[in-house]
């Protein structure tokens, strides 16, 4: 069915388990401790919690590396834990999310483990081995996300292994059908236990080009990514999932799509389609990145972000798509800190954000700390960083010629542990996070900024983010209206409206920490002039009078409806 679908009123929690809350004292989170905070979540408004990878697995990428697809590792549980999570969500009337990464699976995984011995392995074609190239180097000059070649040499069997993240997660063969059957079977398995949702890890990089052609350095950057980008089988793939999987089960999914394009996510997502539910994109998160260089620094490109945002919203309108909603997830940097202002204008800025990701078309997902205005944390120096990403660029920087300090102020904007620091929930010891030794440090605000002080507090930042959750359900312009962007050009405010026939919504936000005056266009001043808007949310104590000319104060952000 289209339009209907539960999920698209839904509000997604993204839970970093590593981080989220430890009852063991490992200093690492774990499933009890996330299933012990449900009735925070569910007094927050959220439907759907997304529980990153708790699977078996040796963490060189923090779980993203998995060696068993069905056993819960003994850092974060058991499966009885599991299995209380699933029960807990389901008795609040909330869905269990899980990730799925099979892309890739861990070298240390029993299907690499036996693949890697004998060419004549049962598992050999589990994953994409190639002889060495022409000069006896490399099969090719693909570069894993990570840096450095994409394929690693096993001398046993004298060939190379490929992988496009780090040398330790080995890219499964999806163009072997018993692949295939596999993961379906896995996720059968979860569905089985009480799942109802599945995130698609990098999921549009299952299908490679068999020739494996060298890059000729081209656009997007010349790392191979467009031999295995939204490959040649990619849709294929996804159908004979939804047919085996998706379908029978009548589960969500939201597929990770890396790099990617609006005319492939209008195809993963229409639900004409039957493939998934909805789509991550990451265009509108390159907005700083220099010619799509990630490790070069910039401000951010504030009108590119805008564009963004609006050709995705009436691209995948036109389309019949689906947007997963997202400013943060565990890959990116605060975007409190990236996009507005984690100093002085702190609240004002985290208020700002939400409101204006919460009233577009599509499935919003509030990562964890988010809801409370978590920035970057200060580091100090490079031993304070755990990211595989993050070491292996400080290193690679360097080599680049980077001094050692310019390598660090790279790190300390760009690096994935700036949204990975332990929930703050108290201002006690560790903010409430662990008993033992944080895996990764504690961010030193939290005495300021916590759960707890939040909580009560209605002006809060925390119950902004109740309240713009709270719309989705009451004002179905949010689900349906079309989407049209009203600034233009302005160079501090973004503003845009949806309308559906009944209702008017209009989002205007300042991402400046100066005044800035915002006019409506004629059309719609004179459309709605004439009516009284309703002030659905406001940032700051006084809202400006519903006026065809408006003075908005720094970070200051609006939401207002015409009936
Ligand atoms: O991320 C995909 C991915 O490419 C991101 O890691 C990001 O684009 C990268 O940091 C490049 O700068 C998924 C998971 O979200 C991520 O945590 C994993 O590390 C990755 O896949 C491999 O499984």
């Amino acid at each position: 069915s289209t339009g209907q679908d539960w999920w698209r009123k839904s509000t997604v929690y993204q839970v970093y388990p590593k981080s989220f809350k430890d009852t063991t004292g490992s200093g690492t989170g774990d499933i009890r401790g996330l299933t012990g905070k449900l009735d925070y979540l569910q007094e927050l408004g959220i439907d759907i919690v997304w529980l990153q990878p708790v699977y078996v697995s040796p963490q060189n990428d923090n779980g993203y590396d998995v060696a068993d697809y069905r056993r819960i590792s003994e850092d974060f549980g058991s499966m009885e834990d599991f299995d209380q999570l699933a029960a807990g969500l389901k008795k609040r009337g909330m869905s269990l999310m899980t990730d799925i990464v099979v892309n890739h699976s861990s070298t240390e995984h029993p299907w690499f483990q036996e693949a890697k011995l004998s060419r004549d392995s049962r598992y050999r074609d589990y994953y994409i081995w190639r002889d060495p190239g022409p000069d006896g180097g490399l099969p090719n000059n693909w570069q894993s996300k990570f840096g450095g070649p994409a394929w690693q040499w096993e001398e046993a069997t004298g060939q190379y292994f490929l992988t496009l993240f780090d040398k330790t997660q080995a890219d499964l063969n999806w163009e072997n059908s018993k692949v295939r059957q596999e993961v379906a079977d896995l996720m059968s398995f979860w569905a089985e236990k009480g799942v109802s949702g599945f995130r698609m890890d990098v999921i549009n990089l299952i299908s490679k080009d068999q020739e494996f052609l060298n890059d000729d350095g081209s656009k997007p950057p010349g790392d191979g990514r467009k031999f295995y980008t939204d490959g040649p089988r990619v849709h294929e793939y996804i159908k004979e999932l939804y047919k085996r999987v998706f379908g029978p089960h009548n589960v969500v999914t939201v597929g990770e799509m890396s790099s990617t394009t609006l005319e492939h996510c209008i195809r993963y997502s229409n639900p004409h389609e039957q493939e998934f539910s909805m789509t991550f994109n990451f265009h509108h998160l390159k907005v700083d990145y220099p010619g799509g260089n990630k490790w070069e620094l910039m401000p951010y490109d504030f009108e590119a972000l805008k564009r963004l945002l609006s050709e995705w919203q009436t691209g995948m309108q036109q389309g019949g798509g689906w947007n997963a909603l997202f400013w943060n997830n565990h890959d990116q940097p605060r975007a409190l800190s990236r996009f507005a202002d984690d100093g002085k204008y702190r609240i004002e800025s985290a208020k700002m954000l939400a409101t204006t990701l919460h009233g577009l078309q599509g499935t919003p997902y509030v990562y964890q700390g988010e809801e409370i205005g978590m920035p970057n944390p200060q580091w100090k120096d490079i031993s304070e960083f755990r990211d595989i990403e993050s070491t292996n660029m400080y290193r690679i920087l360097q080599e680049q010629g980077k001094s050692a300090e310019e390598a660090l102020t790279i790190l300390r904007e760009r690096s994935r542990d700036n949204s990975r620091t332990p929930m703050l929930w108290d201002d006690s010891r560790n903010a409430g996070f662990t008993s033992g030794t944080p895996w990764l440090k504690i961010d030193e605000r939290y005495k300021e900024i916590n759960v707890a002080s939040q909580l009560p507090n209605p002006d809060s930042i925390l119950n902004h983010y109740k309240q713009v959750i709270a719309l989705r359900k009451q004002e179905q312009v949010i689900t349906d209206g079309r989407y049209k962007r009203l600034d233009e050009q302005h160079p501090q405010i973004f503003a845009y409206e949806r309308d559906n026939g009944q209702d008017t919504l209009v989002v205007v936000s300042n991402f400046s920490g100066q005044e800035a005056e915002f006019t409506f266009p004629d059309d719609l001043w004179t459309q709605a002039g004439a009516y009284e808007a309703e002030l659905l949310s406001s940032n700051t104590a006084q809202a400006p009078a519903w006026e065809k000319q408006m003075q908005l104060s720094p970070y200051a952000s609006y939401m207002w409806i015409i009936r």
